[in-house]
C-alpha cells in the first residue's frame, strides 16, 4: 500500500507571507465569528492537511453524503461530519458567498472561511446515524446536542497558528511526519490511536504489529475528552517513559494527534485511519471496541465496518486486533487466538478499576501496566487530587 494522502493531495491551507498578511488586513472589516476550541482545532487539522481532503468546514450536500453515506458527495470515503456550528442570530447575518473571519475565545482571528453554504441539520439525524445512538448520555452526542444546529459550509484559510500548546515538542504537522518517515527510510509505518494511558494489551498489540512493518508512529489524541479520561498531559509523561524503557529508539516516533474525541465508535476508526494516512502511515491498529464508550458499539463492530469499504478506497491496512490480555498460565500476553486457557486465568482489570487503584496510589499488577508508567500516573492523579481541592 503506497502511503498516498487520503483523496490524492495533502491539503495545505495555511496562508504564509504576504498573502497571509492581506487576509489579515481584510479581516479587519469583515464579519467576524468566535469559534470554539472544538472548531479551532479542527480548523487547524483541515490546514495542515491531516484532513485532507477537506478544504473546509463541510458544506450541505457533502455533509447529507457523509452522514447518509459515510462518504463526500464526490464518493471519497468520509465517515465524521467535520461542521461549524454557529447561533441562528449569528447565522442571519451573514449570505451564502460572504466571507467571514473566525476568531477563538482570545480573540484573535485564526481563519478567513468562504461561507458556500449555510444549512440546518437535523441533529438526531446526525446522532443516529453517526454515533447510531440519540442518548443524550453519549459523550459525543451529547456534545453534538450542545452545539448549534445551523452550519456554514466552505473552505478556509489560516491566518495564525493556535500558540498555546502544552507539548509544543510534539506537534508535527502531516507534511513534517511524511518526511520524518522518509528521513528514517521506513516504507511501512503503523498508527496507534489513543487516549488512554498505554497498558501492556497496548503495547502488546502495537509490538506484534511493530514486527512485519518498520515503524510505529504512536499517536495520542490530546484534544477534547470526556472528563474521567486520564488529561492528556499526564498520558504524554506516561508514553514517554514507556517508550524510554521498553521500545527500540529507532523504531517508534511519538507525535500528539491534536484532535477532538468523538466516542464514535465504528465512524470514528475509519475517521481515525483515514487521518493516519495523511500523517503517511500504511497501516492502522484497530484493537477491540477502538473510539468505543460504554456499551454502545460491539466489541468488533470498529474493525467489521472497514468491510463496507475497498482496500484500494482506504488506501491504508487495517490491521486489527483481539481483546489481548495477560494469561497466567501462558506467562505472556495473548489473546484467544492464542491462549487455550480457561478465562478464568486471564487478568481483567476494567479502566474504572484501574483509575481507582491510581487515584488510591496503587499500582496495578505490572503484568497490567508497567511500573514505570503506573509511577507517572499515581503521582499524576495525586498532583490533579490536590489542584482541583
Ligand atoms: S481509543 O478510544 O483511542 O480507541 P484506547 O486508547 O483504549 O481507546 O485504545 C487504543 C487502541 O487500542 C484501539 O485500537 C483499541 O481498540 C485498542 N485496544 C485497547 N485495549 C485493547 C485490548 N485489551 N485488546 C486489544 N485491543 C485493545
Amino acid at each position: 500500500m503506497s502511503n498516498q494522502p487520503h483523496g490524492g493531495t495533502l491539503i495545505n491551507r495555511i496562508a504564509e507571507g504576504e498573502e497571509r498578511e492581506q487576509l489579515l488586513e481584510k479581516a479587519k472589516n469583515l464579519f467576524q465569528i468566535e469559534i470554539s476550541n472544538w472548531a479551532l482545532s479542527d480548523l487547524e487539522l483541515i490546514a495542515i492537511g491531516a484532513f485532507s481532503p477537506l478544504t473546509g468546514f463541510l458544506e450541505k450536500e457533502d455533509y447529507e453524503s457523509v452522514v447518509h453515506r459515510m462518504r463526500l458527495a464526490n464518493g471519497t470515503i468520509w465517515s465524521i461530519p467535520i461542521t461549524l456550528a454557529v447561533e441562528e442570530e449569528v447565522a442571519v447575518q451573514i449570505k451564502e458567498g460572504d466571507t467571514v473571519a473566525l476568531k477563538g475565545a482570545d480573540g484573535i482571528i485564526y481563519a478567513l472561511q468562504t461561507v458556500n453554504s449555510i444549512y440546518t441539520v437535523d441533529q438526531e439525524i446526525e446522532a443516529k446515524n453517526v454515533y447510531k445512538t440519540d442518548e443524550i448520555e453519549h459523550p459525543g452526542v451529547r456534545k453534538l446536542y450542545e452545539r448549534p444546529s445551523t452550519y456554514l459550509g466552505g473552505p478556509i484559510r489560516l491566518l495564525n497558528r493556535p500558540k498555546e500548546r502544552p507539548f509544543p515538542q510534539f506537534y508535527f504537522d502531516p507534511k513534517d511526519t511524511r518526511e520524518i518517515f522518509a528521513q528514517k527510510g521506513w516504507k511501512t509505518i503503523v498508527g496507534f490511536q489513543t487516549r488512554n494511558p498505554v497498558h501492556r494489551a497496548h503495547e502488546y498489540i502495537q509490538k506484534t504489529a511493530l514486527e512485519t512493518v518498520d515503524g510505529l508512529f504512536l499517536n495520542p489524541l490530546v484534544g477534547e475528552t470526556k472528563s474521567d479520561d486520564i488529561p492528556a498531559h499526564i498520558r504524554m509523561k506516561s508514553y514517554q517513559v514507556l517508550l524510554e524503557n521498553y521500545y527500540p529508539k529507532d523504531r517508534v516516533f511519538l507525535a500528539v494527534f491534536p484532535a477532538a474525541m468523538r466516542y464514535a465508535g465504528p465512524r470514528e476508526a475509519i475517521f481515525h485511519a483515514m487521518v493516519r494516512k495523511n500523517y503517511g502511515c500504511t497501516h492502522f491498529i484497530v484493537g477491540r471496541d477502538h473510539a468505543g464508550v460504554g456499551n454502545y458499539y460491539g466489541t468488533y463492530e470498529s474493525q467489521q465496518i472497514f468491510g463496507n469499504f475497498t482496500p484500494e478506497e482506504l488506501g491504508i491496512t487495517p490491521l486489527f486486533f483481539e481483546h489481548s490480555f495477560y494469561c497466567t498460565k501462558c506467562g505472556n500476553m495473548a489473546s484467544q487466538k492464542t491462549c487455550p486457557h480457561d478465562p478464568s486465568d486471564h487478568l481483567h482489570l476494567s479502566g474504572t478499576k484501574v483509575r481507582a487503584m491510581l487515584r488510591e496510589g496503587q499500582c496495578p499488577p505490572k503484568e497490567f501496566t508497567r511500573p514505570e508508567v503506573a509511577r507517572v500516573l499515581i503521582e499524576g492523579m495525586a498532583e490533579q487530587q490536590v489542584s482541583s481541592r
